[in-house]
């Protein structure tokens, strides 16, 4: 114990999704979402599983928040399914999906924790993916709309609202290489993607703030982007290939600047950019609030001049290899290195002076270890993944980053999308047979952390 405190109102807290948790998957009106489809698609997700069940959390909301306000969090980041509140995507809004959100709105906030929603996390309804998905270009009006309609209900008691989570994985896992629903793998679709995910964030940060919403944000898997020699200038361009495609595609557009023109000259050389439309960049550049961070592992990149490289993202086989995870991995195969997540907190600060951060995820996957003698799981491996991270945040904090605050992925152990249930991220052990919760060790000792604002 060394004493590093956080600033006074540090928000800790904890997230989870929608579709990775709430089960009850065709209950009270919802709608089938990519999610749903992909899941049953023979050899997509680990062994067949699906959201069907999850955690259950629809149903034992009440149980989860009391473990929440039990550990002490002070902010919980979940996120509202799209297809329970328009079950088509188009059609008429669902009531009764509202309700639930509802529900765990108000329980939330009697426990004295904030809550902080995220609009979209994946889970497109099925009834949008037929009509082109975030391919075309009707899908961002779709989603201001439904974004309209949840702030109706809930705009009174929610004071943070953030649009989309990881628009990355959205693009390119979903239409780039499949790997995410809806499977598409189309290099020209992902960028489609890209743009609509980005318009559909500025139609509703838009809407948003008109009807008053107060903190208003997004949240962004950027990439802490590392060449394989600081020395090769080979290197150097394999990192501004790789950052260009993964942070700055988004950053410069959310912030102001627009595309920028290097991307914007890779995209072209793979498909014509004519889905961006005049005016589109100065709706997407709605005035930003905060800046959602989810890190968990650098990306170590070398520049490739024989075309030996990986197809990671679109348009990058020729040029760039992708370097294998090193040293003391995750249950995911993810090098564990906070010091990544100083560098890319410290360099977004630069970048985007102004503009506060948090972090809304971080955490590790880790098998169940050992049982300690209350039966809890001891996991040691997570509880140094979070201490060694929260260093790593801490050290932003005293060069001068404006960071608000950190949330833990996740609560709980839940569906680890294409991995299903065989990774655990949780602070709280499931068992998905009996749905029983028992705190970790890790969640514990982030209790303590939250209880003296420190380490
Ligand atoms: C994030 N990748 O997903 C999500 O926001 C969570 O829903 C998820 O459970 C968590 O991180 C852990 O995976 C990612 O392949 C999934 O680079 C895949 C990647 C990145 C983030």
């Amino acid at each position: 114990m060394t004493g590093l405190r956080f600033p006074e109102g540090f928000v800790w807290g904890a997230a989870t999704a929608a579709y990775q948790i709430e089960g009850a998957a065709r209950e009270d009106g919802r709608g089938p979402s990519v999610w749903d489809t992909f899941s049953r698609t023979p050899g997509a997700v680990f062994q067949g599983h699906t959201g069907d069940v999850a955690c259950d959390h629809y149903h034992r909301y009440a149980d989860d928040v009391a473990v929440m306000a039990e550990l002490g969090l002070r902010a919980y980041r979940f996120s509202v399914a799209w297809p329970r509140v328009r079950p088509d995507g188009t059609g008429p809004v669902e009531p009764r999906g509202l309700d639930f959100y509802d529900r765990l709105t108000d329980t939330l906030l009697d426990a004295g924790i904030d809550p902080i929603v995220t609009l979209y996390h994946w889970d497109l309804p099925q009834g949008l993916e037929d009509r082109g998905g975030w391919t075309v270009r009707e899908t961002a009006e779709h989603f201001a709309d439904y974004a309209v309609a949840v702030h109706q209900r809930l705009g009174d008691r929610i004071r943070t609202w953030t649009t989309l989570n990881e628009p990355w994985c959205s693009a390119y896992l979903g239409y780039g290489n499949g790997v995410h629903a809806p499977g598409r793998r189309d290099a020209g679709d992902a960028f489609r993607a890209v743009h609509h995910l980005l318009l559909g964030h500025g139609l509703a940060a838009r809407a948003l703030r008109a009807a008053g919403a107060e903190t208003l944000g997004i949240t962004l898997n950027l990439a802490d982007v590392q060449p394989a020699d600081a020395g090769s200038a080979a290197d150097a361009d394999a990192v501004r290939l790789v950052d260009g495609l993964h942070n700055r595609i988004f950053l410069d557009p959310l912030t102001g600047a627009g595309y920028p023109e290097d991307v914007l000259a890779h995209v072209s050389r793979i498909v014509p950019t004519d889905f961006v439309r005049d005016g589109d960049e100065k709706m997407i550049a709605a005035p930003l609030d905060l800046l959602g961070l989810n890190y968990y592992s650098p990306t170590y990149v070398a520049g490739r001049a024989d075309g030996g490289g990986s197809d990671a993202y679109p348009g990058t086989a020729g040029s760039v290899e992708f370097l294998p995870a090193t040293g003391a991995l995750t249950d995911m195969g993810w090098s564990i290195e906070p010091a990544g997540l100083t560098r890319l907190l410290e360099r977004v600060a630069a970048d985007h002076p102004g503009l506060p951060l948090m972090i809304t995820e971080n955490g590790g996957a880790f098998p169940d270890s050992a049982r300690d003698e209350q039966g809890r799981v001891a996991d040691t491996d997570r509880t140094a993944y979070l201490d060694g991270h929260l260093r790593a945040a801490h050290a932003a904090i005293a060069r001068g980053v404006d960071l608000r605050g950190y949330l833990v992925w996740s609560l709980l152990d839940n569906f680890e999308w294409a991995e299903g249930y065989r990774k655990r991220f949780g602070i709280v052990h499931v068992d998905y047979l009996t749905q029983r919760r028992t705190p970790k060790q890790s969640a514990r000792w982030y209790q303590e952390v939250i209880a003296r604002n420190g380490l």
